[in-house]
């Protein structure tokens, strides 16, 4: 037996750079494009645990599309995808301008993260439902959901279609596969899983994708939800989005000794994959290889977006009091929309002059968006939701309490 000499000590991960350091991301370690093997869906979990430390790339740095990932989607589907993430990109730059008018409370936006949550969307069916976060709009968006709807939510004004219950930017779109978003995160993993199940008992054939950041896997829903996962095998793309950063935490808190965040996934027998979340192609390549999984009943799959938070976490944030200044422009997977851009153009489907109008374009079209929705009332001006809105459509039959109160509110 070996004695104690010195007490003992926690060990508190530590980001590798604090402001005014240099930026290291030397901790990112980054295949080839193309180096990554492409399993056969039905493969077993235990042939493809190297898929876990890795990270599937498809686009190389001439803007090429190389490997066993590629060829999942048309130059149609490719330019549909690129002016998804445009769009996106203009709409958050439009609200967190809004914000500082004080037209909204509160934003948040997706800047460099736009790929995930556009391409992801592509490779769902009507019918299937996701149980997102705040930073997934792009499922909306790349389902067409209109902007002036988004907006209205956004505003909290007479035309909200949640008549001001919900914080900013926690939509909710049943009809687009758009769960209600809960501010309380990691609950989206085990609703997720349990709506998959119960897909799985009805005998249906829509599945379900969950969504969680980096920092929120800490929470003791992820785990509990990667039980019944595995468990019962349910028709789930289990998503995270490792952008880094939890607000002011870097994502070594929450991942602690572990390799990687997919690599949480082996322990269940679920099959883990980590993707570059930059990378519009590969995102799609593996978010279509996930959901056929579920699909054809094999179960559960892991997959962790390696990507960047190149914005503050919220309009309340200022990242310069937590990290180097120019961390982001080190981040070394790039810019999703740059990287897609510049793949188009090598294809011969795009040019700097044609996106240069496209921008335009988008600005032009959210921007209208945004007056339309700006005559329905925003924080502080103009239509508001009924006072009524308050005590409706919380409880089925109204308690006499809830009743009282309304009467007393003059409603
Ligand atoms: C259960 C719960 N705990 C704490 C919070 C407060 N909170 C809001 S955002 C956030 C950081 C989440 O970081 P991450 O999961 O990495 O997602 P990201 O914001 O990076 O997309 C925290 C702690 C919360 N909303 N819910
Ligand atoms: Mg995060």
């Amino acid at each position: 037996m070996t004695e104690t000499t010195s007490g003992l000590s926690l060990h508190v991960p530590e980001p590798a750079v604090r402001p005014g350091g240099q930026p290291d991301f030397s901790n990112v370690k980054i295949p080839a494009a193309g180096a990554v093997p492409r399993p056969d869906i039905d493969a077993a979990p235990e042939s493809m645990r190297d898929l876990a430390y890795s990270i599937i790339r498809v686009l190389n740095r001439h803007g090429e599309a190389v490997g066993p990932w590629a060829g999942t989607l048309s130059h149609q589907e490719l330019l549909i995808g690129l002016r998804n993430m445009m769009r996106l990109r203009a709409f958050d730059a439009r609200m967190v301008m809004a914000q500082r008018q004080g037209k909204t409370s509160f934003y948040m936006q997706h800047l460099g993260e736009e790929a995930v949550s556009c391409a992801f969307r592509k490779a769902l069916s009507k019918g299937d439902m996701n149980f997102p976060t705040y930073r997934q709009a792009g499922l909306l968006i790349a389902d067409d959901y209109p902007l002036v709807t988004m907006m209205n939510q956004i505003f909290s004004n007479e035309n909200d279609p949640l008549h001001g219950r919900q914080m900013p930017v926690l939509h909710s779109a049943k009809d687009h596969g758009f769960f209600t978003v809960s501010g309380n995160l990691a609950t989206q993993y085990v609703q997720a899983v349990g709506w998959a199940m119960a897909s799985a008992i009805k005998g249906d054939t829509k599945i379900a994708a969950a969504w969680i950041g980096d920092g929120s896997t800490a929470e003791s829903d992820f785990h509990s939800a990667l039980v019944f996962a595995s468990t019962y095998k349910a028709p789930v793309v289990l998503n995270i989005v490792n952008n880094q950063w939890a607000i002011s935490t870097f994502q070594g808190i929450a991942r602690g000794g572990s390799g990687t965040f997919a690599a949480r996934g082996l322990g269940f027998g679920i099959p883990a994959l980590r993707v570059d979340g930059n990378d519009y192609l590969a995102v799609h390549a593996v978010a279509k290889w996930a959901v056929e999984r579920a699909r054809r009943n094999l179960g559960p799959t892991l997959v962790e977006y390696v990507t960047y938070r190149a914005g503050a976490h919220s309009t309340s944030d200022d990242p310069s009091a937590y990290r180097p200044k120019t961390e982001s422009e080190a981040w070394p997977l790039g810019d999703p929309i740059l990287r897609l851009k510049n793949h188009l153009i090598v294809l011969g489907a795009w040019s700097e002059e044609r996106h240069q109008q496209t921008e335009a374009e988008i600005m032009d079209e959210v921007i209208d968006a945004q007056k339309e929705a700006e005559s329905h009332g925003t924080l502080h001006a103009g239509g508001k939701p009924s006072v009524r809105d308050i005590f409706e459509g919380v409880y089925a039959e109204m308690p006499d309490h809830i009743r009282r109160q309304r009467q007393k509110a003059g409603y």
